[in-house]
């Protein structure tokens, strides 16, 4: 029997996928940019079908290439030939929020909005929370360490995994999805999996630490001259309320505004703006007026505690990405150095850029407590030279090429950057002890 008809045998015909229109939307990611033919596209609904559709693939020597919800920008998730998209979103169990334990147990397919609102109906909510939140499933956020708009108060992914379930390349399980949150017994084989980009195996179903609801959130937009005084502003509005510091700049502003027909937020544009929230259990505006008006470089504030305010101050910063996706297909990075630093790396990527690609067009923004850079370069046709020049500026600062995105196909080649041989010997050690056949994304983060 042929792999395709083996696949068919175990999942039922309807979820093995080989008619081009019903692969397509499996092929290309969301940003247009990485796109390859699939062999088929298989959809498990279990974990046993996830183990039997591997087993096939390895007996068959075929790759395979997971996939959640397609929204992961650095082409780590779709094929690049001949490869079996292995898609999860059919695996969206959510167990019942456990109050003693505050955890949850999710499907590896459930998006992040679903497992939100889940939390948030029981009381408490989820640490993490992205742009992305109505596609990104749990699965692809575990396997990619997702950041997001809250990592300054709640942390990235990493922190909120207590426990995963996975199938190896050979169709074994392994993982506990108990959720101890103490357990010492030797090397952490969950965490090795949390930013392992479906390299090691697929995570079918994880146990996430949940955080207490916040009752009241303020938002306040800040105009101001430099990104130093944002920076500046940070040491200030560090402590217990902070929820989100969000910078973005005057392009961006008028990307976002021409596509969604908005205002901007005051009079007069202003060269950078910062978004930050407070949240907690009383109503933080008065925290907020005054905190932000103990800041000395601030030029302009709009701030809103009701929830259209809030969300329209939001969509400033939250419809970059598609404003940008609408004028063109981007050249998009993730990068992060110290925040202390975040003004000297903006001036040097800015020069980068401009150097390697005179013509293009950079639109700059990201969450500045954790000193994160989305770097989109548009117009232009050089991803290599571009990518080159803000990885190696990157680098120079001691920072991340890949700061909550995954490292993907797009910065595979530039991993030597940031981590030395010695540590790729172990990268590669690692890879070969969990899939010593090469099964699982060959080509994404380790390069080929
Ligand atoms: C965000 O912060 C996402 O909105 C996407 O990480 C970033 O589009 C991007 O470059
Ligand atoms: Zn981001």
């Amino acid at each position: 029997m042929d792999l395709v008809a083996r696949l068919r045998a175990e999942l039922g015909t309807g979820h093995v996928l080989t008619d081009p229109d019903l692969r397509a939307g499996y092929e290309t990611d969301w940003t247009g940019r990485f796109t390859g033919r699939a062999l088929a596209v298989a959809r498990p609904g279990d974990r046993d079908e996830v183990a039997a559709v591997l087993r096939a693939c390895a007996e068959a020597g075929v790759a395979v290439v997971p996939q959640g919800g397609n929204t992961g920008l650095v082409g780590g998730g779709v094929p690049r030939g001949g490869e079996v998209v292995l898609s999860t979103t059919r695996l969206t169990g959510l167990g019942e929020v456990d109050r003693v334990s505050g955890q949850v147990t999710a499907g590896a397919g459930v998006p992040l909005a679903r497992l939100g609102a889940h939390a948030r109906a029981a009381g408490l909510d989820f640490g993490v929370d992205i742009a992305a939140r109505d596609s990104a499933t749990v699965g692809g956020m575990v396997a990619t360490n997702a950041g997001g708009l809250r990592v300054v108060r709640w942390g990235p992914m990493r922190d909120q995994v207590v426990g995963a379930e996975a199938v190896l390349a050979d169709g074994r399980v392994v993982g506990s999805l108990v959720g101890l949150e103490k357990d010492s017994t030797g090397y952490d084989l969950t965490g090795a999996l949390v930013g392992s980009e479906g390299t090691l195996a697929v995570v079918t179903a994880v146990r996430l630490r949940l955080v207490p609801a916040v009752a009241h959130r303020a938002t306040a937009v800040l105009g101001l001259a430099s990104t130093a005084d944002a920076v500046a502003a940070i040491g200030v509005l560090r402590g217990p309320l902070l929820s989100a510091v969000e910078v973005f700049y005057d392009d961006g502003v008028r990307l976002v505004r021409a596509h969604r027909g908005l205002t901007g937020p005051f009079r007069a544009d202003c060269p950078v703006y910062l978004l930050v929230e407070f949240a907690g259990d009383h109503d933080p505006t008065e925290d907020l007026a005054a905190a932000v008006s103990g800041l000395p470089a601030v030029v302009d504030t709009a701030l809103a505690t009701d929830e259209a305010g809030r969300r329209g101050l939001w969509a400033y910063r939250e419809g970059h990405t598609e404003a940008i996706s609408a004028h063109g297909v981007p050249v998009k990075l993730d990068v992060a150095v110290s925040p202390a630093r975040a003004a000297e790396f903006e001036t040097a990527v800015r020069a980068a850029v401009s150097a390697a690609a005179p013509s293009a067009r950079l639109v700059l923004f990201g969450h500045l407590a954790e000193g994160n850079f989305h770097v989109n370069v548009l117009d232009e046709a050089d991803g290599h030279a571009v990518s080159d020049a803000v990885l190696t500026t990157v680098a120079r600062f001691g920072g991340s090429i890949s700061a909550e995105h995954g490292v993907g196909v797009a910065k595979a080649p530039w991993l030597h950057l940031t981590r030395t041989p010695a540590e790729r010997d172990l990268y590669a050690a690692i890879k070969a002890a969990w899939d010593p056949a090469g099964v699982l994304n060959p080509g994404v983060l380790i390069p080929r």
